[in-house]
């Protein structure tokens, strides 16, 4: 006989963490399995900047403690091309919202605090190999655990979503882009993300906290982040950062590279059975807009609000869950490919590359010069 809870989460990331913080907050028994150790989960390093919608749910559910201690708000970003630069203020466009700055490892140690204070369960170092969804339960090496809901939080490559059935559509694009993602031991350079488009292609830079800078290479598909030296990077930033017209860089050792693929997928429907996605494993975005955290926390706050009715009585949430973030989802999805066709040029095999190097040259000088597409921009970028 398999041991039974009323929520069995899939993943400690920030979906399955905020959603179970949120059940434990209106006293739903939930349990979550995660493959990998408590330190090695504190200490990975990805997402920093939270939509405004992702603040509000942190704040108003009494997760925010440490990002309001020691994030800081970020309200400006650049864009070089050609020979000049110009920089927009979006706190000051679309809706006023601005972004708050705070390295996903910070939050994901918050949210375990938080979790194991209001009385849930956590079980590290358990990998879940299998995966029912009709029944809604789930076996790892030590056994069978049964949630009476089952909700999977384990990323794009999770087992819970291969559990999908075949009628479930997976719309997937491989964007044929690769980032070298840099995190360096260096105060940023920069006031802004700064977004520079070169002939050599995409570099970016970005604030994690007051000594750690993210940076973001284009590289070949194919390249091996071991291939690239720390002088070899800095070089290539400055290259394509433009030092000599702008300024230099603030350097510092890397402290991480690795490459990413900009892929994106989403699953639909995002439930089967008793079974539930949510985050990444839902829909996994391209880092072009910075939007995944940010949707894992969107989704988490409705499924959560959806799962305590159902405990209840009332399934009507659940019925609406795939309905209320869909949308959600190709919006982010609609406005991350936009990004991505703005920072990167075509490739140069392509027959009508000279075509689309002037027709991007024309988007980001409209980007520049109407506020109307400006409007468009701040809303899309820092909303859900
Ligand atoms: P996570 O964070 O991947 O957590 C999934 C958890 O599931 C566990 N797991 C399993 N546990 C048990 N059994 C199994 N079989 C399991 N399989 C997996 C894993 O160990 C893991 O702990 O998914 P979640 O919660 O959906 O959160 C998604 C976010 O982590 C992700 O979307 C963001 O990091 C994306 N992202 C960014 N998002 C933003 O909103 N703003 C950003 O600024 C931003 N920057 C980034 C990013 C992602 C990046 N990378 C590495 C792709 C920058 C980068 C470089």
């Amino acid at each position: 006989m398999a041991d039974q809870v009323t929520v069995l989460i899939v993943g400690a990331g920030p979906a399955g963490l905020v959603l179970g913080n949120l059940l434990r907050a209106n006293g739903v028994d939930t349990l979550i399995l995660e493959r990998g150790r408590r330190e090695h989960v504190q200490t990975r390093a990805r997402a920093g900047f939270l939509g405004a919608n992702s603040a509000r749910v942190l704040t108003e559910h009494g997760l925010g403690a440490g990002m309001l201690r020691c994030g800081h708000s970020h309200d400006t970003c650049a864009f070089r091309y050609g020979d000049g630069e110009f920089e927009l203020n979006y706190a000051e466009l679309g809706r006023g919202e601005v972004h708050t700055v705070y390295p996903q490892q910070a939050l994901v140690t918050d949210l375990i605090a938080e979790y194991l204070d209001r009385g849930g369960r956590l079980r590290f170092d358990v990998t879940v190999t299998d995966v029912d969804p009709t029944t809604g339960t789930v076996r790892h090496r030590d056994g069978e655990i049964q949630g009476r809901f089952l909700v999977g939080c384990d990323g794009s490559n999770g087992v819970t979503r291969r559990a999908m059935p075949a009628s479930a559509a997976r719309h997937t694009r491989d964007h044929g882009i690769a980032w070298l993602a840099v995190l360096a031991q260096a105060p940023q350079s920069m006031s802004a993300v700064t977004y520079a488009m070169h002939d050599n292609g995409f570099a970016g830079h970005m604030a994690r906290g007051p000594e750690v800078t993210r940076y973001y290479l284009q590289v070949d598909a194919d390249d091996s982040a071991e291939a690239w030296s720390d002088e070899g990077i800095w070089a290539e930033l400055g290259l394509r950062m433009q030092v000599e017209q702008f300024g230099s860089l603030r350097q510092g050792p890397i402290t991480e590279r690795r490459i990413v693929r900009l892929r994106s997928d989403v699953v639909d429907p995002l439930r089967h059975g008793r079974m539930f996605l949510a985050g990444d494993a839902a829909s996994l975005i391209s880092p072009s807009a910075a939007k995944g955290a940010n949707l894992a926390i969107m989704q988490a706050e409705v499924l959560a609000k959806a799962l305590t009715d159902a405990v209840k009585g009332d399934e009507r949430g659940l019925d609406a869950y795939s309905p209320t973030c869909l949308p959600r989802i190709w919006r982010a999805q609609e406005f991350s490919h936009w990004m991505i066709t703005l920072l990167h040029g075509p490739a140069a095999a392509a027959p009508d590359a000279g075509f689309q190097r002037v027709l991007r040259r024309a988007r980001l000088d409209s980007l520049r010069d109407s506020r109307a597409h400006q409007h468009f921009f701040a809303e899309n970028y820092v909303g859900i």
